[in-house]
């Protein structure tokens, strides 16, 4: 295993104690996943905040949204026999499935990729309505004609979705609702349309029959997608054996669509590889790392609020094109940063690669 990813000495950048609560009465659990975007000269996030009310002893609590945005707090006694908590970030309550932090979206900007803070002038993104009630996650932010597409993770009772936002001067936001329904997450629109149509990686899941794998889809306006194709799947053995998700748009290179993604065992250890699109017919697969090209190994990836994770949806592409910098979440707690060398992760990648 190699890894390769050159980790800011500064890290983590942002922890839960760096930004306030968004309401009283409720607390910053973890800072993850932020979607990265250039805007008005500087870099941006947009991270991801879960909160929960303090925790009390013998109870636990977690806030939801009602249909029309008001924050409910829901607490449950720990000994109550009804209760199933074995993940950190999930519980069962009756047997219906419940988050244990709400989520929503913040934005913060920085002039040097390093030290960021939060704006003037620039609101929260929020779950609105009720298939946002669990919260909103994980956004990837595409730029496609002057308009910034945000792709999120939407969840509720009714399921996990992909719900979609836009904007231009990111004060005013258009909604589209869910533009992908559950089980579905990590959606990333292409930055340029191929042939006329604009396309997207995205990962339903499937119960039964399949698995947690990578898809494509394209879209004659962005909005409405279809030609669903099945692309990069879970390997048997594998650092990237229990499911597979893309990360951020896709970066242009002369050698194709070169695609940064998030894998996790049996054991649910996340990890980054790579894989490369065919630059005219991104269904075709041209190759694929076959060791993970970052692991977890830093304290703050190996413990914290669901520990040995690394997880991306976010980088910038840095002038020249040589190397990116990547923005990401480590233990679902810390929001971290990465340089990688793109001549490094292609020496990484097997072109023999057969799906
Ligand atoms: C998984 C994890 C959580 C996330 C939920 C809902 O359990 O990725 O972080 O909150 O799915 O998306």
């Amino acid at each position: 295993m190699k890894d390769i990813a050159k980790r800011f000495a500064e890290n983590p950048l942002l922890s839960p104690a760096d930004l306030q609560a968004s309401e009283k009465g409720l607390q910053i659990t973890c800072l993850l996943n932020p979607g990265v975007f250039r805007y008005a000269d500087k870099t941006w996030l947009i991270v991801r905040v879960a909160e929960r009310p303090e925790q009390k002893d013998n109870m636990i609590s977690f806030p939801v949204l009602t249909g029309t945005g008001n924050i409910k707090i829901i607490e449950i006694q720990k000994d109550d026999p009804a209760l199933t908590a074995t993940d950190a970030r999930v519980i069962n309550y009756k047997g219906v499935d419940y988050l244990t932090t709400l989520s929503h979206l913040r934005l913060l900007c920085s002039d040097d990729g390093i030290r960021f803070y939060e704006p003037d002038g620039y609101q929260s993104l929020v779950g609105e309505g009720i298939l946002q009630t669990f919260g909103i996650e994980d956004c990837r932010v595409t730029r496609l004609e002057n308009k910034y597409y945000l792709t999120f993770t939407a969840v509720s009772g009714n399921g996990v979705g992909v719900g979609l936002r836009t904007t231009t001067d990111w004060k005013n936001f258009q909604s589209h609702g869910m533009i992908l329904p559950p089980h579905n997450k990590d959606c990333a629109i292409f930055e340029e349309k191929i042939n006329g149509l604009y396309y997207a990686l995205h990962r339903p899941s499937s119960v039964d029959i399949g698995g947690n794998y990578i898809w494509l889809a394209s879209s004659p306006d962005g909005i409405h997608w279809g030609h669903h194709q099945c692309i990069i799947k879970t390997r048997e053995n594998s650092w990237d054996s229990a499911r597979v998700g893309a990360g951020a748009s896709p970066i242009k290179t002369d050698k194709g669509w070169l695609e940064i993604y998030h894998g996790a065992n049996q054991q649910h250890q996340y990890c980054l590889g790579a894989f490369l699109l065919d630059s005219n017919d991104p269904s075709k697969v041209i190759a694929r790392t076959e060791e993970p090209i970052m692991m977890p190994s830093t304290e703050y990836e190996l413990s914290g609020f669901f520990g040995n994770v690394v997880f991306t949806n976010g980088h910038i592409v840095n002038p020249g094109g040589d190397t990116i910098t990547v923005y990401y979440g480590a233990s679902d707690e810390f929001v971290c940063g990465a340089h990688f060398s793109l001549n490094e992760i292609f020496s990484l990648l097997k072109y023999d690669h057969a799906e």
